[in-house]
């Protein structure tokens, strides 16, 4: 196979780490290994070596020593790639494990295309394009709940889910085809009614799958958070309180901050992207007024709301008003300033929402523990409409899943007009394909090479 040539890449960071890893691959992997390395105990050459084990010694070139390094060697088929496969962990620093690359390369493997190597495991059959895909965003993943999902992917839910899917609408096209070819035998009376109930249940999957990618843009772009409350309540003290530095001004002055400040936080691994509005109230002053609008329009557009009551304050007309606001949003609420004397009770707010209530002191740094337990809390429950069952972590599988659900769509629509059978087949077709390339089943190789291309060099 074209494949077969051997292929080297440095497949760690290229940052100064304790260790880095040269990463060998290919039918020669072992022997040009071999020319390279010297074992520190015993004579065993690398292509005498057991599969799966680690051996000690030294990269050295025309007799100078680069690194002492431990060695892994791993034959086809259980490796990555299916092939044969040497990894060379060598002593971290980028100038070392470039010069043990160096070596390699000059003894017989050619440097690694970025991606190759996964290309190479999509290519012998070891993963599936969206694993492959999730692969490039394990490298991209911007913090560890988006590695979770990335990795859920990787273990193939995604691909199990899509293939059953598309297991469902073989099994209806094959039906028909052999019904059309054998009316004798096969009948498709009352067909439609069925297959309509079928395809309902395939749209429904179809509809979680894709709700489920709009869950991925949360993890991967912050989920957007707005500070709400009425003037004063202390909202940006509390925005400066989580940020660990003063980035709000905050006066005793109600209706300091004006204009919404936007600043990113990330809270045990979730990112949020943290939004401070200007007091929620009626004014006549027209910069105020403006503030307040656009504090409202972010409310609208929020995926969670964090309203700040104000403890040492009777309840008014402007908290009201916000709770009407922000009726149907995720909210986490605040009884701040606890440190003062209560104007209002915890149990009174308590009875007014049913979001949870933490109760904290911006001034002084109080209660910001908590409420990073109940964000997190929100997060892991699933009320941050998490769901981190299945994600479709990139735009193209989420094209190609919409296209299968309009196809499907389609066939419900023939259904209704009473079209033939003969016709369902064509947009059924069409969804088996469309799904096909969520999986990389199907797929044209210019489109394989595109993906490819976009992973890291030694992945
Ligand atoms: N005692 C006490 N004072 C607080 C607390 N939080 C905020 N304050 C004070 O309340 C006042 C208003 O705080 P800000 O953070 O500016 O309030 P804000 O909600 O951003 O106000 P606007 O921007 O005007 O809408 C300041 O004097 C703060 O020092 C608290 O927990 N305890
Ligand atoms: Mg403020």
């Amino acid at each position: 196979m074209f494949l077969s040539d051997t292929i080297a890449a440095i497949s760690t960071g290229m940052t100064n780490s304790g260790i880095g890893i040269v990463r060998i691959c290919g039918s020669e992997a072992l022997n040009v290994a071999d020319k390279v390395f010297r074992s520190i105990k015993g004579t065993k050459k690398v292509s005498e070596m057991k599969s799966h084990t680690i051996h000690y010694g030294k990269i050295e070139d025309e007799g100078k020593m680069i690194d002492e390094v431990l060695l892994m060697v791993m034959r086809a088929p259980n490796t990555y790639t299916r092939e044969d496969t040497v990894e060379i962990n060598c002593h971290g620093g980028i100038v070392v494990v470039k010069k043990v690359l160096e070596t390699v390369l000059k003894h017989g493997a050619r440097l690694a295309d970025p991606g190759e190597f996964t290309k190479r495991a999509f290519l012998n059959g070891r993963i599936d394009l969206s694993q492959a895909e999730a692969v490039i965003d394990v490298i991209n993943a911007k913090n560890e709940y988006a590695l979770a999902s990335s990795i859920s992917q990787l273990k193939g839910v995604v691909s199990d889910k899509v293939v059953r899917i598309r297991e469902q609408i073989m099994d209806q096209i094959a039906y028909i085809e052999a019904a059309l070819d054998d009316p004798e035998h096969m009948s498709l009376e009352h067909y439609s009614e069925e297959l309509q109930t079928k395809l309902q249940g395939i749209q429904r999957e179809l509809q979680e799958i894709i709700d489920s990618s709009e869950n991925g843009r949360i993890v991967y772009e912050g989920i957007n958070t707005v500070i709400l409350g009425k003037p004063n309540a202390g909202k940006s003290s509390f925005l400066n309180a989580l940020m660990g530095e003063e980035r709000a001004i905050v006066t005793d002055v109600e209706g300091t901050t004006r204009d919404t400040l936007e600043e990113h936080i990330l809270i045990h691994g979730i990112s949020l992207n943290l939004i401070d509005t200007a007091g929620i109230r009626e004014t006549e002053d027209k910069v105020e007024q403006i503030g307040v609008e656009k504090a409202m329009q972010c409310a609208k557009s929020a995926d969670l709301i964090i309203f700040v009551i104000d403890s040492s304050r009777k309840m008014d007309e402007n908290d009201r008003n916000i709770l009407e606001l922000i009726k149907e949003k995720k909210t986490i609420l605040l009884y701040n300033k606890c440190d003062l004397n209560p104007a209002v009770s915890l149990e009174e707010i308590q009875d007014i929402t049913s979001a949870p209530v933490v109760k904290i002191s911006a001034k002084y740094g109080d209660g910001v523990e908590t409420f990073e337990k109940t964000l997190k809390k929100m997060f892991f429950d699933g009320k941050l409409d998490m769901n981190d069952q299945v994600f479709l972590t990139n735009a193209r599988q989420k094209n190609d899943m919409i296209r299968a659900r309009e196809s499907i769509k389609m066939v419900e629509e023939g259904i209704e007009q009473g079209m033939s059978e003969d016709f369902f087949t064509i947009d059924l077709m069409n969804a088996y394909e469309a799904l096909g390339m969520v999986i990389g089943e199907s797929v044209e190789d210019d489109l394989v090479d595109t993906i490819f291309q976009k992973f890291c060099m030694g992945k």
